[in-house]
């Protein structure tokens, strides 16, 4: 189990569609758990195999409550194949974008196909806030940000000012 570093954007590794995987071997199996190591110590309850810089279609989910169990889940090569015309807003976050909080409108429930570590075909409908990060994450191996949901200047101006956080991070490791 090991914890990977964040891609931070802009980089572009976020804005890239990640590649469908061929065969669930041992790489994704360790892939799978070190995003899900990654996404604990953040903390986070999602991530995409692209926040870690693996251009590969794999997302990790938990996004059960601080005081329920943990309830992990892998998708590989996921698909949302139904979306409710009913939406929900979500002030949204992301571990790539640190710091940056904006409310975004999305279908209120998914339906989502994907192949789980056993290889198995799986289907699983949700809604709340597992709904909303499940689409968050799939935009992630599509290339798509939540600030792309943003308006043009709103978008423009977090670009800048990541760009801004970017560089100064870069100043304080070199020092
Ligand atoms: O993909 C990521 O960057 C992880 C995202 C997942 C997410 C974003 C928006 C809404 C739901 C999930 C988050 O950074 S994980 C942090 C977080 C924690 C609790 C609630 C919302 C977001
Ligand atoms: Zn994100």
């Amino acid at each position: 189990m090991a914890m990977q570093p964040l891609v931070i954007a802009p980089d572009p590794r976020l804005k890239k569609v990640c590649a469908p995987v061929d065969a669930i071997d041992d790489d994704i199996k360790r892939l799978a758990r070190d995003m899900l190591d990654t996404m604990y110590k953040a903390p986070g309850i999602g991530l995409a195999a692209c926040q870690i810089g693996v251009l590969k279609q794999v997302l990790v989910m938990d996004c059960a409550g601080k005081d329920q169990p943990p309830e992990p889940m892998v998708m590989v090569n996921p698909k949302v194949t139904w979306s409710s015309t009913e939406v929900a807003t979500y002030e949204e976050g992301c571990l790539s974008i640190p710091d940056i909080y904006c409310e975004v409108e999305r279908p209120e429930r998914v339906t989502v196909a994907y192949t789980d570590l056993e290889g198995a075909a799986q289907t699983v409908e949700y809604g709340g806030l597992w709904a909303t990060c499940v689409q968050h994450e799939v935009d992630h191996l599509n290339g798509k940000l939540f600030i792309d949901y943003l308006s043009t200047l709103k978008r423009n101006m977090i670009l800048r000012k990541m760009r801004k956080l970017k560089s100064e991070r870069a100043k304080d490791e070199a020092e």
